[in-house]
C-alpha cells in the first residue's frame, strides 16, 4: 500500500498499501531549500530571471510559474517513485536487513522530495490560479500519508521505522510452545488465517487469536514514534495533525467527511444489528452458553476471520439446514483444478470481457501469486504499478479458496484502474478517492453469479430463487459485517493522531470501538501490554482504511449503476455484467479520469448520482433483511 498515483502503490510507496501506485504513497516529506533549484521550474528560465525570481520569489510568481512548477515536480517524483517502487517491492517479497535497508533509503529521499515539493506548493497559496491548477497544487500538498518535517534526520528515521515495522509484520510467526515446553512448529499468518476460517474447536481458534497478537507488542514504540514525527510533518503544511490531514483528501472539508461515514453507517447499522443477532443465536446454538452467551458481544475468535472482519467463513454455522447457498466458490475452484494462476487468468478475463486491455506479459513473469518455501513475504495482497505505465503485478499469497478468488478481483481491480489512467498526469494517477480504487474489483466480483459460474463452466446449473437467501448470506457474512471494522480503525487512528488517544490507552481506546461498533470482544483479558492494532495489516503498513468502508458502500451504487447500464431488469443479486459492452465503457471511460476531477463528478459519470449512497447496499439486501427479521423475532438483539 504505497502512495502516490503509480500503483495504488507508489503513492503508497513507503508504506505499504494495496494499491501501490504514485497516489498511495505513504512515504514521508522531508525539507525544502530555497535553492535555485527550486525556482529552475520558473517559466522565465533564463538565467536573469531565475535569479530575479530567486531574490523575490513569493512576490512575483503568477499562474505560469505555478504550472512550470508542477510540470517539474511531476517529473521529479514519478521518477523517485519508480525507484521507491522496485524498493519496495523487494522489500516486500523478500524481507531481510538489505531489503529493508534499502527501501527505507529510498523512501527517505522520495519524502524529503515530496516534502519540499508540497512546501513549495505552498508559496502559491496566495497567487490567483484557475481552479485545475490549484487542484494539483493542494494534491501536491496531500500527496504523502505520512509527512516527516522539514530535518533530514527525522526523514531517515520515519522512513526506517516504517520499513521496519512493515518487515517485522511480514515476517510475523506464532510459535506455540510444545506439551514438552520445547518449541513446537510455527505458523505463518496465511496458515493461522485458513485455521481460523476452518477450525470449529473453540480452544485452538482462541489459542492462534492470542498467538497472532504476540507480534505487535514490539512495534508499538516505533509506532508511537512514528506518529510523532508524522504529527510534525503535517503540522509543518499547514494541518492541525495527520487526523485532519487524512481527512482532507475527499474534496469536501475533513469534518464533513467524518460526518458523512456516521451518516452512511447509520443506514446501514439496523442490517449489521440484524445480522449480529442472527449470528450470535447460531453461535451459541453451536457451542453453547459457556462459550458464546446467548446476549451481549461475541467472542472474536469465533467469526472466522483473524480480525472477526468478515465472517463468511462460518455460513456453514449460520445457515438454516434447508438454506443451501448456491454455490460453494471453494468447492468450485477446488473441483475445477485450477492453479492459482488460473484463478487469476479467470479474473483477467472477467476485465478483458468488458473491454480492458489483457494484462502484459510482464505481469504473468514479474508477479508473486504463491507464497515462497524459502523466505519471509509480507503475504497481504497488493496491486502495484511500479513504473506508472504497464509494470503492473499483484503480490499474493494465494490460497485456492472461494474468498482468495474475490481477493484475486480485488486487486485486479487496481490493477486495471492504473492501467486506464496511466496517460493521466501523475498527480492525478490515483482513484478519484482512495475508496473508487478499493471498489472496482470488488464491483466487478459482485457480478460472480451463478448465472455466471454457469458461462464460464465452473457450473453446471443456475439454482432456482429459493437459493437466493443463502446466497444473500453468505455475502452478508462479509460486506455487511465488514463495515463497523471498515468504519472504526481509523476512528481509532484519527483519535491517535489528534491527541485524543494517549499511548497509554491504545489498546483501552481500540477495544472500546470494536465493543461499540462490532458488537465483539477480546475472548481474554487484554492490557496496555497487548497492542492489539498493530496486528492489522495496515497499522504498521500505514494504510489508511477509512476508503474500505467508502468502498463497501460506493460498489453497490456500482454495481446498480452497471447492471441498469447492462439492461438488467432483475433483482441485483442476480445480476452479472459478464461481457457487456454497455457497463463495460460506462465503467473504463470512468476509471479513464483517475483523479483529474473531484470524485462526485467520478461518481456523478458511472451513477447519475453526486453522493455516496446507502440505498444500494441496502437494497440489495433487503430481501435479506425481511428473512433476519422473521428469524429474530422474540429474540434479544443489540448488545
Ligand atoms: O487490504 C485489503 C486488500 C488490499 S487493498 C486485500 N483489504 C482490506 C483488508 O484486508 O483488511 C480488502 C478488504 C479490506
Ligand atoms: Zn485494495
Amino acid at each position: 500500500m504505497k502512495k502516490l498515483a503509480l500503483v495504488v502503490a507508489v503513492a503508497a510507496l513507503a508504506a505499504a498499501g494495496c494499491d501501490k501506485g504514485n497516489d498511495e504513497s505513504e512515504a514521508q516529506q522531508g525539507p525544502v531549500s530555497a535553492s535555485t533549484e527550486n525556482v529552475a521550474y520558473a517559466a522565465d528560465n533564463t538565467v536573469a530571471g531565475t535569479v530575479a525570481r530567486a531574490e523575490n520569489v513569493a512576490d512575483s510568481l503568477d499562474a505560469e510559474d505555478a504550472k512550470a512548477f508542477l510540470q517539474s515536480a511531476q517529473e521529479r517524483l514519478e521518477k523517485m517513485a519508480e525507484e521507491v517502487s522496485h524498493a519496495s517491492w523487494l522489500a516486500s517479497t523478500y524481507i531481510n536487513v538489505d531489503s529493508q535497508y534499502t527501501e527505507a533509503l529510498a523512501v527517505e529521499r522520495y519524502t524529503s522530495l515530496a516534502v519540499e515539493l508540497a512546501q513549495e506548493a505552498a508559496k502559491f497559496d496566495d497567487v490567483e490560479l484557475d481552479p485545475e491548477t490549484r487542484r494539483m497544487l493542494t494534491m501536491l500538498k496531500q500527496g504523502l500519508v505520512f509527512p516527516a518535517p522539514n530535518d533530514p534526520k527525522l526523514t531517515a528515521e520515519l522512513a526506517q521505522i516504517g520499513s521496519k515495522m512493515q518487515g517485522m509484520y511480514g515476517a510475523g510467526k506464532y510459535c506455540p510452545e510444545a506439551s514438552n515446553g520445547e518449541e513446537g512448529k510455527c505458523y505463518t499468518l496465511t496458515e493461522m488465517g485458513q485455521l481460523m476460517a476452518n477450525s470449529r474447536d473453540p480452544k485452538l481458534l482462541k489459542d492462534l487469536w492470542v498467538g497472532w497478537r504476540k507480534v505487535a507488542p514490539p512495534m508499538k514504540p516505533l509506532y508511537d514514534r512514528q506518529v510523532e514525527i508524522g504529527n510534525a510533518g503535517a503540522r509543518e503544511l499547514g494541518y492541525d495533525n495527520l487526523s485532519v490531514m487524512w481527512r482532507s483528501k475527499y474534496d469536501m472539508e475533513p469534518d464533513a467527511f467524518a460526518a458523512d461515514m456516521d451518516a452512511q453507517w447509520n443506514k446501514v447499522k439496523p442490517l449489521y444489528e440484524a445480522l449480529h443477532c442472527h449470528v450470535r443465536a447460531k453461535l451459541n446454538e453451536r457451542y453453547g452458553d459457556e462459550v458464546v452467551p446467548p446476549n451481549g458481544k461475541i467472542p472474536a475468535h469465533l467469526l472466522g476471520n483473524m480480525w472477526a472482519q468478515e465472517w463468511g467463513n462460518i455460513y456453514d454455522i449460520v445457515k438454516d439446514d434447508d438454506m443451501e447457498a448456491p454455490y460453494d466458490l471453494t468447492q468450485l475452484v477446488v473441483d475445477s483444478g485450477m492453479s492459482e494462476q488460473d484463478m487469476v487468468k479467470v479474473g483477467e478475463k472477467f476485465f478483458t470481457s468488458l473491454g480492458f486491455k489483457p494484462l502484459p506479459e510482464t505481469f504473468w513473469e514479474r508477479s508473486q501469486f504463491v507464497q515462497p518455501r524459502d523466505r519471509d513475504v509480507v503475504c497481504h495482497a497488493s496491486a502495484w504499478n511500479l513504473d506508472g505505465k504497464d509494470d503492473l503485478r499483484i503480490k499474493m499469497c494465494i490460497n485456492k479458496t472461494g474468498e482468495d478468488l474475490i481477493t484475486v478481483h480485488h486487486e485486479l481491480g487496481h490493477n486495471f484502474y492504473q492501467r486506464i489512467y496511466n496517460q493521466q498526469p501523475f498527480l492525478y494517477k490515483e482513484g478519484a478517492n482512495d475508496g473508487f480504487h478499493e471498489a472496482v474489483g470488488d464491483t466487478i466480483a459482485l457480478s460472480i453469479t451463478p448465472k455466471y459460474l454457469k458461462e464460464i463452466g465452473l457450473m453446471d446449473e443456475i439454482p432456482g430463487e429459493d437459493k437466493d437467501i443463502g446466497y444473500l448470506m453468505q455475502q452478508a457474512l462479509d460486506k455487511i459485517a465488514f463495515l463497523p471494522f471498515g468504519l472504526l480503525v481509523d476512528k481509532w487512528r484519527w483519535q491517535v493522531f489528534n491527541g485524543e488517544v494517549k499511548p497509554g490507552d491504545y489498546n483501552k481506546a481500540w477495544w472500546k470501538l470494536r465493543e461499540d461498533y462490532q458488537g465483539i470482544q477480546a475472548p481474554v483479558a487484554r492490557s496496555e501490554a497487548n497492542f492489539d492494532p498493530g496486528a492489522k495489516y495496515h497499522i504498521p503498513g500505514n494504510t489508511p482504511y477509512a476508503r474500505y468502508f467508502l468502498a463497501r458502500i460506493q460498489q453497490f451504487q456500482f454495481h446498480r449503476a452497471l447492471c441498469e447500464a447492462a439492461g438488467e431488469t432483475g433483482p441485483l443479486h442476480r445480476c452479472s455484467i459478464f461481457k457487456n459492452e454497455a457497463a463495460g465503457k460506462k465503467l473504463r471511460d470512468m476509471l479513464a479520469m483517475g483523479a483529474s476531477k473531484p470524485w462526485p463528478d467520478a461518481m456523478e459519470a458511472l451513477t447519475g448520482q453526486r453522493e455516496l449512497d446507502a440505498s444500494a447496499i441496502v437494497d440489495y439486501f433487503q430481501p435479506l433483511m425481511v428473512y433476519l427479521q422473521e428469524q429474530n423475532e422474540g429474540r434479544d438483539c443489540g448488545w
